[in-house]
């Protein structure tokens, strides 16, 4: 009976799956998010970006037309973990060469999970441009629809009126000695500066949020409303009543809110961006909130919207704590351990850098899922890649993670092609891992971005099942131009050979970037590394 039923299941499910085409053009538009006119990056001559939606099991297409002429550019797909589609993921340099301006690249990859996504370039800083948008999986036959009537997308962001080149060349220079990253100059919900949600009375809403951000984290409170907490990071937990939530950059919190139907009052809701090092940390000074925002959930529209919704501590629920919808224990017996030490650092030429074990990702000639696919045996060697960071993971492997940020702040880590389980992720000043692995959540969340608190340490474990090549660095823009990545080579055994559609080859041969062979390019003799780059450009462009 059993197999009949998931038979008869996946049958439907192939029967409903659809292919979903977009046309993107990357253009540079004029726009005021914030009142204050800029040059933005902006698809099909418009901003905001338009949202990409499929059904689960669709397989979505995107073709990219670069028409920017001064900036090369490039797509990812946040959290989509591109099973057997590992060449889509898009980060420049990793999985593709850059698209330059006046060609295109097409992305096609099915979409697995359903649940809330976003899309952005990942190409030299240039999501804060505008070149982001959200990325919706709806589920037909999702478990907890009867819970809810109607969805609302809601985008939080930091927002800044120069443009993104211009703040990474001024922060990555020899004076910036304190590390400091550009500070925004206001803050975005909806990309604008109104986000009224229209609400019906007795009705009940998902509301999927999304942080846009390259530097802040964002709280959220709705006045006299409970958030009823489904999913993070487009993964189902058990529901969780919260207050408060504070979103960090690149992550995703799907809620059910309830319109209260004892009257028919216009309730305020208050976004509140949150640039301090670590809001947990007292020690770390006065709590600093410079940019706040106050919506509505408009349940009657001849009535004035004056009400303020005020919030005098702010204290998010702990997501560590959350649990898999499905009660999954962590996985067992782990073989890898990457251990990873994060503190700010110095290069040769005495520029502000990001290190993990005293070492910062350099970008390299090579592509480095090129270099695996075209060095044959070699590719499980990881000096053949250059100073990118490289773990090997073998196929199959268990891997943990631990991340011990040795920096006051907190910062937001993210995997490409894995949803981890959140282990552990104590407070701030807990110091490092202990080097012993107890206490751990027994039912842990599995999510894409994680919060490591200041001075203290996350635990996270994934399977080795997605051959690829797949970064895992913090999510603020501006430390990922800093330097804070590794690139996890993920069964190499399995990328040897792999073939890669001629589309996304000629964006390299038009910019006589080498495809082949190790790090700097060598298809003779991959352990020679005369051609590696070893110390970071002086001169920013991308
Ligand atoms: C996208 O562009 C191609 C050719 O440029 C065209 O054939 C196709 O109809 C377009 N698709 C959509 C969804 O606009
Ligand atoms: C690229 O073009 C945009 C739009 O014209 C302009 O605002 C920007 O300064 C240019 N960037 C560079 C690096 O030339
Ligand atoms: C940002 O823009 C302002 C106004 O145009 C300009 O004065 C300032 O130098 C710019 N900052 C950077 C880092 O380019
Ligand atoms: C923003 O809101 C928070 C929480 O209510 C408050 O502590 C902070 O002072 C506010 N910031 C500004 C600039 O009003
Ligand atoms: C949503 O669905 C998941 C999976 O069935 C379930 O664990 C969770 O409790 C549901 N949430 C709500 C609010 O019903
Ligand atoms: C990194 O450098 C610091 C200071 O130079 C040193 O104390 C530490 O042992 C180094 N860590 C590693 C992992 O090499
Ligand atoms: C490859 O390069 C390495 C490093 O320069 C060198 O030691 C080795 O002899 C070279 N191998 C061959 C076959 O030339
Ligand atoms: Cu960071």
């Amino acid at each position: 009976m059993r197999s009949l039923a998931f038979s008869l299941l996946s049958l439907a499910t192939a029967a409903r799956a659809a292919t979903v085409t977009y046309n993107f053009t990357a253009t540079w538009v004029w726009a005021a998010p914030d009142g204050v006119g800029r040059p933005l990056v902006g698809i099909n001559g418009q901003w905001p970006c338009p949202t990409i939606e499929a059904n689960v099991g669709d397989t979505v297409v995107v073709h990219l037309s670069n028409e920017l002429g001064n900036q090369t550019t490039g797509l990812h797909w946040h959290g989509i973990n591109q099973v057997s589609t590992e060449d889509m993921d898009g980060p420049s340099g990793v999985t593709q060469c850059p698209v330059p301006p006046g060609s295109f690249i097409k992305y096609e990859f099915v979409v697995d999970v359903a649940g809330t996504y976003w899309y952005h370039s990942h190409n030299m800083g240039q999501y804060p441009d505008g070149l982001r948008g959200p990325f919706i999986v709806h589920d037909p036959d999702d478990p907890n629809k009867s819970k809810y009537d109607e969805e609302v997308i809601l985008t939080v962001s930091d927002w800044y009126r120069n443009q993104s080149l211009d703040l990474v060349r001024q922060m990555l220079v020899p004076a910036n000695t304190r590390f400091q990253p550009p500070i925004p100059d206001t803050i975005l919900v909806n990309e604008g500066q109104g986000a009224n949600i229209n609400f019906v009375k007795g009705k009940k809403y998902r509301i999927r949020l999304i942080n846009f951000a390259a530097l802040a984290g964002a709280f959220l409170h709705f006045d006299s409303h409970t958030m009823k907490v489904i999913m993070n990071d487009a993964a189902l937990i058990k529901e969780q009543e919260a207050y408060q939530l504070r979103v960090a950059p690149a992550q995703r919190y799907d809620f059910i809110i309830e319109a209260i139907d004892r009257d028919s009052g216009n309730y305020p809701f208050l976004v509140s961006l949150d640039v301090n090092r670590d809001f947990q940390n007292p020690a770390l000074g006065a709590l600093r909130f410079p940019y706040n925002f106050t919506g509505y959930l408009v349940m009657d529209n001849t009535q004035p919207l004056d009400k303020v919704d005020v919030v005098d501590v702010w204290n998010p629920v702990d997501d560590a704590h959350f649990q898999a919808y499905d009660g999954a224990a962590p996985y067992a017996d782990y073989n890898k351990l990457i251990k990873l030490d994060f503190q700010f650092c110095f290069d040769a030429n005495g520029y502000p850098r990001a290190c993990f074990n005293n070492v910062t990702y350099i970008g390299q000639a090579v592509p480095t899922l090129y270099t695996a696919a075209t060095t044959g045996d070699d590719n499980s060697n990881p000096l053949i890649y250059g100073q990118v960071n490289p773990f090997i993971v073998e196929d199959g492997d268990v891997v943990q993670i631990v991340v011990n940020n040795l920096d006051e702040a907190a910062h937001p880590f993210h995997l490409h092609g894995h949803h981890f389980q959140v282990l552990d992720r104590p407070g701030p000043t807990a110091g490092s891992w202990p080097e012993r692995d107890v206490n751990y959540a027994s039912e842990p969340p599995r999510r894409d971005t994680v919060v490591v608190n200041g001075q203290s340490y996350a635990v996270l474990r994934f399977k080795a099942d997605n051959p690829g090549v797949f970064l895992f660095h913090c999510h603020i823009e501006w430390h990922v131009e800093m330097g804070l990545t590794v690139t996890i080579i993920e069964a190499p055994s399995k990328l040897k050979g792999l073939v890669f559609p001629d589309d996304h080859l000629d964006n390299c041969r038009i910019q006589k970037i080498p495809y082949q062979g190790n790090a700097a390019g060598n298809t003779q003799n991959y352990t020679d590394t005369t051609g590696f780059v070893t110390v970071p450009p002086t001169i920013y462009n991308g």
